[in-house]
């Protein structure tokens, strides 16, 4: 039990400022980390390759940051703020909390003027040394604005700015931006930065920050990937220098957009690297003939690194809104670079597993998978009664060794927040509910992860 204690108090010190909350309010945060590490260790195997948790190669400390009740926010950021680190949520509204077991809530963006759409990132656009947060929100009937929101010295709420007014077009069956990331690379020895956005999970842009940024900033299309042979939906976003000229490649869904030398002005490369998107899934219970009849395959999570070993960057993929999901690593073929890449899945039996983090959780050298499910899908597939946060342990050669680290908290868009002067990796997210479950609530959670001694 002390070990446990131990556990809990280091948590409330992850920023290195002390909780300064009522007692009594711990008490049910202590609770649900208590019951948590029971289930940790609990834990049984869900597939061939699962152990139990006594066996996990790292410490794992969940964290209830904040339970929000029954309001939806789908999307969860880590940015340096003036005060300490923090994490903003956005849905209807943006609210913010320091990183921190039971945190306080501080509204920043009320609600009033549209919903906030699944993409967010932050990073620091001004160059202060403090991270704005962009996002996208659904307020116009023909499109949606990508904004950044800028905390503002002495004042709760933040100044928004808008980057753009992205259209709808004819066909879309979706609005608005499912990812927004930053952009960055280097034209003529000079860094270009901005962010990358896909919309309507079948255009890809990205957006130069101007030397004003406050105003409006320089579109640059990159592709609409349904002329490049896309009949499906595209989603999910990873940038990372595949082709190792010195700048940024993005993969967007089974696709992946070569960086121009200059791309100002240059022509991107669109390369399918996934058959994914062509695969039916399967009838379940109560869900919608026109579901059924969606191809799911490329609406995934991804992220990069070097899995294989071979010092070229791979992509793995999850598909992040169905049951029964894929998990997968896809190598470039060295001698046929514009093919198909090499697929070697490694799970198959995911819930919508619409969190994805690639990172090396025990300090081998070989990154890791980190994989979370959603408590319900938001196709109205049936729901998870036992959402759980897996590890996929590289032992090298593609193999992976498939643990639970936690199980009883649904997540959505997990990310990994970098914690200066801190080993461990801390990844968090907020749980999506969805309009047509009333009861579900929406938490927001994270998980210190450390490599054992
Ligand atoms: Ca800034
Ligand atoms: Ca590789
Ligand atoms: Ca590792």
């Amino acid at each position: 039990m002390d070990k446990m204690k131990n556990h809990f108090l280091q948590l409330l010190f992850l920023d290195g400022r002390h909780f300064s909350g009522n007692i009594s309010r711990m008490v049910p945060a202590m609770a649900a980390i208590l019951l948590s590490l029971v289930s940790v260790s609990c834990s049984g195997p869900s597939s061939g390759t699962a152990t139990s948790g006594n066996d996990l190669p790292v410490k794992v400390e969940p964290a209830l940051i904040h339970d929000l009740g029954n309001e939806h926010f789908g999307n969860a950021v880590f940015r340096h703020g003036r005060k300490s680190f923090r994490i903003a949520a956005s849905g209807n509204r943006i609210l913010e909390f320091p990183v921190q077991v039971n945190a306080p809530v501080t509204e920043v963006v009320p609600a009033g003027s549209g919903r906030y759409n699944n993409g967010a990132c932050a990073f620091d656009i001004n160059g202060d040394g403090i991270d704005e947060m962009i996002v996208g929100r659904n307020n116009k009937e023909e499109g949606t604005d990508l904004l950044w929101f800028e905390e503002v010295p002495g004042n709760t709420l933040w100044n928004e700015h808008l980057i753009a007014s992205v259209k709808s077009e004819k066909g879309d069956a979706e609005k608005g931006f499912h990812d927004i990331m930053p952009f960055e690379t280097r034209v003529s020895g000079s860094v270009v930065r901005g962010v990358a956005v896909v919309a309507s999970r079948k255009r890809l842009f990205w957006y130069q920050i101007p030397d004003d940024p406050t105003q409006l900033w320089i579109e640059h299309k990159i592709a609409d990937l349904t002329r490049h042979e896309a009949e499906h939906a595209q989603s999910g976003l990873a940038a990372g220098d595949i082709t190792a000229n010195g700048c940024q490649d993005l993969v967007c869904g089974n696709f992946w957009a070569e960086c121009p030398e200059n791309p100002l002005t240059g022509k991107w490369i669109i390369n399918r690297y996934s058959n994914w998107d062509r695969k039916r899934i399967p009838a379940y219970p109560g869900v919608p003939e026109w579901v059924m009849n969606e191809r799911f395959g490329g609406m995934n999570q991804l992220d990069l690194g070097d899995l294989d070993g071979d010092g070229k960057i791979d992509i793995v993929a999850s598909e992040a809104e169905i049951p029964d999901a894929r998990l997968g690593v896809f190598c470039r073929d060295k001698g046929n670079p514009r093919t198909l890449w090499k697929e070697t899945v490694i799970d198959t039996s995911i819930y919508c597993p619409h969190s994805l983090v690639v990172t090396d959780v025990n300090n081998d050298m070989r990154p890791d998978i980190l994989v979370g499910e959603m408590t319900a899908g938001g196709w109205y597939f049936p729901r998870n009664s036992s959402p759980h946060l897996y590890l996929y342990l590289n032992l090298g050669n593609l193999k992976f060794r498939k643990y639970i680290l936690h199980t009883g908290w649904g997540i959505h868009m997990m990310r990994k927040a970098e914690l200066p002067e801190d080993e461990s990796v801390f990844v968090f997210a907020a749980d999506e509910i969805q309009p047509w479950y009333e009861d579900m609530t929406t938490l927001l959670v994270g998980w210190k992860i450390t490599a054992q001694d």
